[in-house]
């Protein structure tokens, strides 16, 4: 019978009750020889460079336009670009008969509002086609989905914001719109057969979400008018169904004086989603727990000191030949950790940690890990932790019991036991013990936690230099304390990573430095990625 609760799962189910602890590990008596931590920690807030928007305006070009709206178009691109923070990227694209990029990539307000005098220059004369104008979008966003970090673009708010003045009429002209779709041409109506394209293309767009697991996908329609004549009821229709299937926006209307007005209500929020929590613990890098023993990793490269004198590396450098793949990782890998794996032979940046998850981009690209997630297969414990561990980054290990010791791989990684032995012994005496309760949230409305991780190990490590030549004194144990959290109803998606880093200077037999348990506040915790 297993005793041992998957963490997740607990965590899920107790989200809704009073708050309680939610999981324990291991029932070890906290020793001289351990240390403790203990604080709170809320979900991040969905905003700034964490969490990027991109903002695309379409616009209506050429002569249905007239120049008081041009200018009128001109000026509330302007004024919203100038607003908004530094985390909003823009593009720009003019449409008529075709469509035509003039910023085709996303860039800052400033590169997007050089471009803005090419669009009185857009001239083209002939029947408007929105459903150009949409296609072009979608090859916007998929190609800067295909060309951006798969975790940046799962936190990024993609919104196409298409400013129009009149009617599409792209099923008039199948020779100008190559690739009408028969579903739609067979319609009664070109409204009709309209209002199937536009519904097509712009679900398109919308499901570009799930295909390249974006944040948020929208498409807000904007129809300037005069008054009189008042609003084209063709418009007005054919907004509806690019509102409906371009991710649920309202339809908006302006007239050239309200433009500025409608244009400047449009939020440029971050992607606002409900976080919680998926993963907490604590991880010293520098005890490893193996075959129910712990051992001394001074260096904190995956390798015991001892193992590196049997094998021959250093065990005070953690990079013996020193081409940027640390020796636990080489010897994981299969590689020699006497022998530069990587010049001439991959190309990639050893100085480079896009997701900040302590592995570089080289180690990344050997273990196949995915550089710009730092968890990549989503179980909450990062590429890094799991390279030490000696579990399979790429496979979710709340699944997984390689043991078959009746605690999962998870279980045994947030324990600091050895998910490879069958080690109950060892987890009883020495496995950290995680406690998680539900606290008050923030005023603005994010999840909080009360986190405790106690029983956690320190070791006697040697004095060692850091690259800079300074004395890592002896005694040093790094340890990080990882906060996981993700949206509720995927488990195994892509999560945000807040880590906070404590480094403790062990004495034996029970000198440590800083004593007693270790506090942690909110605004102690890195957001990572
Ligand atoms: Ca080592
Ligand atoms: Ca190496
Ligand atoms: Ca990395
Ligand atoms: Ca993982």
């Amino acid at each position: 019978m297993r005793r041992i609760f998957s963490f997740v799962l607990l965590a899920l189910t107790a989200a809704c009750t009073d708050a309680g602890v939610y999981a324990l590990q291991g029932s070890g008596v906290p020793g001289p020889d351990r240390t403790a931590f203990e604080g709170d920690v809320c979900v991040p807030l969905a905003a700034g460079d964490t969490f990027p928007v991109k903002v695309l305006f379409l616009v209506e070009g050429g002569n249905t336009v007239p120049v008081s709206t041009v200018g009128a178009i001109m000026t509330s691109i302007q004024n919203s670009a100038q607003r908004a923070g530094t985390n909003v990227k823009f593009a720009l694209a003019a449409y008529h008969v075709t469509a035509q990029g003039l910023q085709g990539s996303f860039a800052d307000a400033t590169t997007m509002l050089g471009q803005l005098p090419n669009y009185p220059a857009f001239q083209q004369v002939g029947p408007v086609s929105m459903r150009s104008a949409l296609k072009l979008a979608k090859s916007i966003l998929s190609g800067d989905m295909q060309t951006s970090c798969r975790g940046t673009v799962n936190r990024t708010r993609y919104l196409i914001i298409m400013i129009q003045t009149s009617a599409d009429t792209s099923c008039d002209y199948p020779a100008l719109n190559a690739g009408l779709s028969t579903q739609c041409t067979v319609l009664p109506t070109s409204l009709d057969c309209s209002k199937c394209e536009l519904t097509g293309v712009t679900g398109e767009i919308k499901g570009l979400e799930q295909q390249y697991g974006a944040g948020q996908v929208t498409v807000q329609p904007v129809y300037v008018f005069d008054t009189p004549p008042g609003p084209d009821q063709t418009v007005v229709e054919q907004d509806a169904v690019i509102s409906t299937s371009g991710g649920g926006t309202t339809p908006r209307t302006a007239s050239d004086q309200t433009l500025d007005q409608v244009i400047g209500a449009i939020s440029f929020a971050s992607v606002q989603r409900d976080l919680t929590i998926k993963r907490f613990f604590a991880f010293n890098r520098n005890a490893l727990a193996r075959g129910g023993q712990q051992l001394v990793d001074s260096d904190g490269d995956g390798l015991s000191d001892d193992e590196e004198v049997a094998i021959g590396t250093n065990p005070l450098n953690p990079d013996t030949d020193g081409d940027g793949l640390t020796d636990g990782l080489e010897r994981a890998a299969g590689l020699d950790p006497f022998t530069d794996d990587v010049s001439g032979v991959i190309q990639c940046n050893p100085f480079l940690d896009d997701d900040a998850d302590l592995l570089n981009e080289c180690e990344e690209r050997v273990i196949g890990t995915d550089p710009c997630v730092a968890d990549s297969d989503g179980d909450g414990l990062s590429d890094f932790v799991e390279v030490m561990s000696r579990t399979n980054p790429l496979v979710p290990e709340d699944l997984t019991d390689t043991d078959r010791d009746g605690a999962s791989n998870a279980d045994e990684v947030t324990g600091h036991t050895d998910p490879l032995s069958n080690d109950g012994e060892f987890r009883a005496d020495r496995g950290y013990v995680v406690q998680v309760s539900d606290a008050d949230p923030t005023p603005d409305g994010r999840a909080c936690y009360h986190v405790r991780a106690t029983n956690v190990s320190l070791v006697a490590t040697q004095a060692r230099p850091d690259p800079l030549g300074n004395i890592i004194p002896a005694g040093t144990n790094d340890i990080l304390l990882y906060f996981q959290s993700g949206r509720s109803n995927d488990p195994h998606g892509i999560g945000i990573a807040e880590t906070f880093e404590q480094r403790v200077l062990f004495t034996p037999p029970g000198t440590k430095a800083p004593p007693g348990t270790i506090g942690v506040a909110p605004a102690d915790w890195v957001v990572g990625r």
